[in-house]
């Protein structure tokens, strides 16, 4: 892996994972659909503006920077994806089909985020395992669960080197909540730096897997730097980190802002999919096959996402 090109760099994921890869010495373009590039991705580095279903132009950009490894971040993720499945459907499938036929063409490495949004209501909740049954009842999940199969047969028809990883929610401070269930455990800190309360959309007692942007962007490079043969199952990889429900996320809050208020106003949406998914993951196979470790725990965390807020919006926290 030595010239990167991140598709969906203006994203949640990609905002932060093209200066994580460049501050490691790779040559990074940071490639934006229709949104301009960051500020911060023009200052230190190549942009381009990429489009996942034109082909000619992907080849192009691929070509210009002898790019050699793409992560593919674009996505629509699961709630913004049941308000327009077809859309949801051109950029998790097409995308990705085109994405990994260039890979064939040009012998590219390819990273495409699978998310724990492939399981579903008969997938076993508690330490979900590795290789279980996946019958996802949302768009966006039934298309992570083509994408891994499609890079899986890529892979094994075509020798493509394509690699994922089933994300948890993901939480960060540098881009602010988009369209995702689990985008309840984002918005809650800025709400309680900001108003010192929070109307949370996920009901009490609703587990989800989450893990802090950081260990997720390291879990991505290791999974890219991991030597193939020492790979068994390549895409879908479960990473676990954290598992916790809104009254243990706003205890942790409270440690630091004891007045914090929490109540709800359920989101049926919201609450169906979140109910869909798993509490927490068995990540073995990422453990023995590349060493995955994660390094935040939910206070630890928390204490960071209150800090930068508060540095963002000119508070004390
Ligand atoms: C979502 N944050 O809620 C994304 C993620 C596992 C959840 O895929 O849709």
């Amino acid at each position: 892996m030595k010239n990167i090109l991140v598709i969906g760099s203006a994203g949640q994921i990609g905002s932060e994972l093209v200066p994580a890869l460049r501050e490691k010495g790779y040559f990074v373009v940071a490639g934006t659909s229709g949104r301009t590039p960051l500020p911060a991705h023009l200052a230190d580095g190549p942009t381009a503006i990429v489009n996942l279903l034109d082909h000619d132009a992907l080849l192009g950009t691929v070509d210009r920077f002898r790019v050699d490894t793409v992560f593919n971040l674009a996505a629509i993720l699961s709630a913004t994806a049941e308000s327009k499945p077809l859309a949801a459907w051109d950029v998790g499938v097409n995308g990705v089909l085109n994405l990994l036929e260039l890979a064939r063409d040009r012998r590219l490495s390819v990273f495409t985020p699978s998310s724990i949004g492939v399981f579903g209501p008969e997938t076993p909740h508690a330490a979900t395992p590795q290789d279980t049954v996946c019958r996802p009842r949302t768009m966006y999940g039934i298309t992570k669960v083509a994408g891994e199969l499609l890079s899986d047969y890529y892979r094994n028809k075509y020798g493509v080197d394509a690699r994922s990883l089933r994300y948890p929610g993901l939480i960060s401070y540098v881009t602010p909540p988009g369209g995702g269930t689990t985008d309840y455990a984002v918005d809650i800190y800025w709400k309680a730096v900001q108003n010192g309360a929070y109307e949370c959309p996920i009901a009490a007692g609703t587990f989800m897997p989450m893990m802090f942007m950081p260990d997720a962007l390291r879990a991505a490079v290791e999974l890219m730097e991991a030597d193939a043969s020492h790979l068994r199952h390549f895409n879908s990889f479960n990473v676990h980190a954290l598992s916790f429900d809104p009254e243990a996320l706003a205890a942790s809050i409270r440690r630091r802002l004891p007045d914090f208020r929490l109540s709800y106003k359920v989101n049926p949406l919201l609450q169906d999919i979140a109910e869909s998914w798993p509490d927490a993951l068995d990540d073995t196979a990422a453990r023995s096959e590349w060493g995955w470790r994660p390094q935040y725990g939910l206070d630890a965390m928390t204490d960071i996402m209150l800090d930068e807020i508060a540095k963002r919006i000119g508070k004390n926290a």
